[in-house]
């Protein structure tokens, strides 16, 4: 059948036109997405599982029983651990805060020892008034200036330059030397302290935190007994101009010492592009997600360990600590990541905290403060921030959860997130 040409031409268009609006209509997202190409997929997390009744993990568990966690019992229950903190004099009143909270919810009970450091000597007041938070035992310790100076092969001038690109990346404290510092030191130098010599394994407090939670159980002997290297709340995605090269040094190092990649470990969660594609592309292969280092409660014999030492040491003659400003929480989430058992990473699903502006809240009686599965305080774009999913979806919740939130799962199939 002949058609003139100009309804043959119309006839064509529609069928284009047909067949684009198909294609669109199959390709839309099934799930929520923040949108453009910073879109975070959703899908792989239908429920925040804080929203989940929570318990402790099973027994057996150590508690205060007479007066076996006294401070002043010579034998007590405690075992070579310590609460830790890096803070400046300045900061006197937000470690307070952290202290009262801390020792409310839990150190109360096991009376723990504090130990501060500062790379400068700490004040009389700012002695005074932490000692007068605690029953416990609290020590002071200045940072050797070997472990705090910024190293000799370290250029100053390609430092304030490399900053003066960060900071149009949107870097937070790219010129701030003392950040990088602080960094570098919590990647690899706090565990050499010669006062947590005979210490094993430490609780990381960072002063304005907040903990929500009635803790009945010593954590460290939890931690001990279940052969736990790692502990941690919230993992978050990180800004990728901070650790560009941070990846692809890392694959330079496991070239030359695969002996040291665990036989589980966590590589795909480490290097999962899915959920927020553009940030694994700027981070040259890494997903950036990582533990939210301000928590930690771990044992220092990986961070001791030669596969970490000859790790950090790779990554410190690198630069990158002070040419880009990588953390210590990319640091030590790509070591654990790759050198340790994944299944000795713990999720302190019951420890409820804060550090401003995200939350770990679970839905317990013993938590007040907080709202029970909300992850973040402030913009809804925080949200996207949030990657637990990725840990949940390649690692697990871990044997101490997976009971409860698989039943609770069948029941209850809201979305999450829901962004308000
Ligand atoms: N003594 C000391 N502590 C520092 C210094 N810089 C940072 N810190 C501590 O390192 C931790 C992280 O610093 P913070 O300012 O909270 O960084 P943010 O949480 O990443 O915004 C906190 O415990 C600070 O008290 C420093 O120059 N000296
Ligand atoms: C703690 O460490 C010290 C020194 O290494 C050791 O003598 C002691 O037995 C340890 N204590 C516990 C409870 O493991
Ligand atoms: C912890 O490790 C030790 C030594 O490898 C082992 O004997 C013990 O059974 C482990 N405990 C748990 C709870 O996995
Ligand atoms: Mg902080």
């Amino acid at each position: 059948m002949a058609l003139p040409p100009a309804i043959r031409l119309m006839a064509i268009g529609t069928m284009v036109v047909f067949f684009y609006l198909c294609v669109q209509i199959l390709q839309a997202p099934s799930s929520l997405s923040a949108g453009g190409k910073d879109a975070v997929k959703f899908s792989d997390m239908p429920r925040d599982p804080n929203l989940d009744p929570t318990g402790e993990p099973p027994e057996p568990l150590h508690r205060v029983s007479g007066n076996n966690y006294a401070p002043d019992n010579a034998n007590s229950n405690r075992i070579n651990a310590t609460i830790l903190s890096l803070v400046r004099n300045e900061e006197l009143e937000g470690i307070l805060q952290s202290m009262r909270d801390l020792e409310r919810t839990w150190n109360h009970k096991f009376n723990y020892p504090w130990t501060f450091f500062n790379d400068v000597p700490f004040t009389e007041e700012f002695k005074k008034a932490t000692r007068a938070m605690t029953k416990a035992e609290v020590r002071y310790e200045l940072i050797p200036k070997e472990h705090w100076q910024v190293p000799s092969w370290i250029n100053r001038d390609l430092f304030r330059e490399s900053a003066d690109v960060l900071k149009e990346q949107d870097v937070q404290y790219a010129h701030m030397l003392s950040y990088h510092q602080m960094c570098r030191w919590n990647s690899g130098m706090f565990y050499k302290h010669p006062a947590l010599k005979d210490m094993q394994y430490y609780w990381r407090v960072e002063p304005k935190v907040h903990f929500f939670c009635d803790v009945d159980y010593d954590v460290f002997r939890f931690m001990q007994d279940r052969n736990k290297t790692y502990g941690f709340t919230i993992t978050l995605y990180d800004s990728p101009p901070s650790v560009t090269t941070l990846w692809p040094e890392t694959l330079k190092f496991l070239a030359a010492n695969a002996q040291y990649q665990h036989p589980n470990n966590a590589m795909k969660w480490l290097t999962d592009k899915e959920r927020r594609p553009q940030h694994n592309i700027d981070a040259n292969g890494y997903s950036t997600c990582h533990f939210w280092s301000n928590f930690e409660i771990a044992d220092m014999n990986f961070w001791r360990s030669s596969a970490y030492e000859e790790y950090f040491e790779h990554l410190d003659r690198a630069g990158g600590f002070f040419y880009e400003r990588w953390g210590d929480a990319p640091v030590h989430s790509i070591a654990l990541g790759l050198f340790e058992d994944a299944s000795k990473i713990h999720w302190f699903k019951d420890i409820g905290y804060q550090h401003i502006p995200f939350f770990n809240c679970p839905n317990s009686p013993k938590c007040r403060g907080c709202i029970t599965g909300r992850p973040y305080d402030g913009d809804a774009k925080l949200l996207k921030e949030d990657c637990r999913p990725n840990w949940f979806k390649y690692v697990g919740m871990g044997p101490e959860w997976t009971t409860v939130d698989a039943h609770v799962d069948l029941i209850l199939k809201t979305s999450y997130p829901r962004i308000i």
